[in-house]
Order: structure tokens, then C-alpha cells, then sequence
């Protein structure tokens, strides 16, 4: 039973990849990930320069999910470019079998890019549309924690004015990372926004931004930064992110791919992902419980459901959920 995917021509051996923020500000988190069954990666969303984010304790695992308010922690774009083209060099290479598995050598890396400005932004994606790299880039649009910033993803204004100039110059396959939103009327607005731009995919959600996490015994809040306020992930979120993942379905053209983001701990809800329509999934909350060793667990569980309903490919049941008439 296969788990491959494709997204803009990119090839992923397994549809399931680390969510940015998770296992990914290092080379060694990096690669730890793509020596799992992951079928690539995603970088720690990079600023131009690096930065040690916001004070700790600024993370912490919940009983259904997670909170955290890390603040962009990063080595900066020039290590997570570096690290990619070398990927992508690596690629092209004609290796023996035994290496090509032991270095992952075909498993794609998804760079994530998120300025604390428009200007940033363009200035990071000037830099990747002048490298050698033609992997696909994902624009985070939607981090929440950054403080005195609000979530681009949520003016679709300002979404619309940011794409009109990121494609004047960049020709290469670019990707959004989105917030969650709840409402009809956005789901309609930032749909009709991205339709207007030759995206190759939206990642559906970013954590639910400014939740809150508290200790009763204790009173206080779990994490430091924004007075314990951090965006909330896992189980917590699943249903907001297959809400989502859903609504993009219905309203982008069939060419732009989803990945679908939040609330993934079985093999059951990577399906479920699908289901709503999503091309590849990313794990954020249960990777950082468990470790890389969840992709094998995940994919373990997918393909017994797969098996159990005769499905032998993802195709098979990609959007096809049914609604009650
Ligand atoms: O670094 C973070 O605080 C962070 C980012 Br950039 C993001 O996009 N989502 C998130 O939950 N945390």
C-alpha cells in the first residue's frame, strides 16, 4: 500500500513530514526527521537573521494538545537555504542503493520562510528565488507568537498586497502556511485571495493562536512569554483543522494542493485528513511527544485502515467525504 504524494511535481515517499516548528531548527532535528519514515521535511520558519525567540519556559506539552509561544527561534534563512540546496545536490547524485536509503537521499525539504515584515519576506524570497533551489517554499502567513505582530493571514488585504509583490519577482513553487480560520466569510475571503496567485499549495492550520493554559494548583500560567497566551496544538485543534482543510477543498482549484495541519496522533486522523482532501499531512504536537518514531507508528496505522477498507492508494479516498444530502 503506497503513501506517496506529489505536490508541484514533488515527490514525497510518504505523505506524512514534521509540522515547521517541530524537530527542525537543526540540521541534526532535520535529519533525524528524514531518517525516520517521514517522507521530507520542513525547516524551522526562518527570519533573515537568526534569533533566540522569546524567554522560557515557552512550551509545554497539555493533557489534549500543546501550548507554545517560542517567537520564531531560528537560525536564520542562510542555514535552512544552505542545508536545502545541499539536500537537493544530494538528489541529483548517482548513489548506491545502501546510501541513497541510508541519507534519505529522495526525501524532499520543504523551507519555511517568516518575516516579521512584508519587507522580510521579500527580501528572504528574493534569496531563494536567486539559489539554486527549486524545492518548494512555504511562507508561514499565520505565526502567532511574535509580539506587537499581528497574524498577516487573518487581512486578507494585506495577503492580497503581500502575494501581488512576492510574484513579481519569485517564479519557483511557494506554498502558504495559514492560520485557522472560523468563519464562513473568511473562509470564502482567503480562498477568493489565493485563488488570484499561482500558488502550488495552502497548509491548513498554524496553531489556534492565543489560547491559555493554567495550573490551578500552582494558579498560574504554563508558559512566560505574552503573559502564558501561546498558540494551542494537537488533539485540541483537529476539528478546526479538518474544517479547514475541507472548506480549501471546496473552494481552491483542484490544482492547488493541501496540507493538512493539526491534531494528528493515529493513523486514523491522517486518514481523516484525507478524507477532507488533504495531498500530504504534517505532525506537529505528537512528534514532539513521541519523536521521529510516530511516522512509523502513523503510517503503520493508515495503511491497516487502508487495508481493512481495500483502499491501495491515497487517490482511492482523497475528498471524498460524504455529507447527509
Ligand atoms: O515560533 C513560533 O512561536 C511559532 C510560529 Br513562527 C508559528 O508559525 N506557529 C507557532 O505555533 N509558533
Amino acid at each position: 500500500i503506497s503513501l506517496a504524494t506529489e505536490i508541484a511535481g514533488i515527490a514525497f515517499p510518504n505523505l506524512m513530514t514534521n509540522a515547521a516548528g517541530v524537530s527542525c531548527e537543526t540540521t541534526q532535528e532535520l535529519n533525524a526527521v528524514l531518517a525516520s519514515e517521514a517522507g521530507g521535511v520542513t525547516t524551522k520558519s526562518a527570519t533573515p537573521v537568526a534569533r533566540p525567540g522569546n524567554p522560557t519556559p515557552r512550551q509545554e506539552l497539555l493533557p489534549l494538545g500543546s501550548i507554545n509561544s517560542m517567537g520564531l527561534p531560528n537560525r536564520g534563512l542562510g542555514y535552512y537555504l544552505a542545508y536545502a540546496t545541499q539536500r537537493q545536490a544530494l538528489a541529483g547524485q548517482d548513489l548506491p542503493a545502501e546510501v541513497a536509503a541510508e541519507t534519505a537521499q529522495h526525501k524532499p525539504v520543504i523551507l519555511s520562510v517568516s518575516g516579521l515584515s512584508i519587507e522580510d519576506n521579500l527580501a528572504m524570497l528574493k534569496d531563494i528565488q536567486q539559489s539554486p533551489f527549486t524545492g518548494l517554499t512555504e511562507l508561514n502567513l499565520s505565526c502567532p507568537n511574535v509580539v506587537g505582530k499581528a497574524q498577516l493571514g487573518y487581512d486578507f488585504e494585506a495577503v492580497v498586497a503581500t502575494l501581488t509583490e512576492v510574484f513579481s519577482h519569485f517564479t519557483k513553487p511557494l506554498g502558504l502556511k495559514l492560520p485557522p480560520y472560523f468563519d464562513f466569510f473568511q473562509f470564502d475571503g482567503i480562498a477568493e485571495a489565493v485563488g488570484r496567485f499561482p500558488i502550488a499549495y495552502v497548509n491548513m492550520i498554524n496553531s489556534i493562536g492565543n489560547g491559555l493554559a493554567i495550573d490551578a494548583e500552582t494558579e498560574t500560567v504554563l508558559i512566560k512569554p505574552k503573559g502564558g497566551f501561546g498558540g494551542i496544538g494537537g488533539e485540541l485543534v483537529k476539528p478546526t483543522a479538518l474544517a479547514n482543510v475541507r472548506a480549501m477543498r471546496l473552494r481552491l482549484h483542484p490544482d492547488i494542493k493541501i496540507i493538512g495541519t493539526g491534531g494528528i496522533r493515529t493513523g486514523q486522523d491522517v486518514f481523516e485528513h484525507v478524507l477532507c482532501g488533504a495531498d500530504a499531512v504534517q505532525v506537529g504536537t505528537e512528534l514532539w511527544r513521541e519523536g521521529p518514531g510516530v511516522f512509523k507508528r502513523l503510517s503503520e496505522e493508515l495503511r491497516a485502515i487502508m487495508k481493512e477498507k481495500g483502499y491501495g492508494s491515497l487517490d482511492d479516498f482523497r475528498g471524498k467525504l460524504k455529507t447527509m444530502g
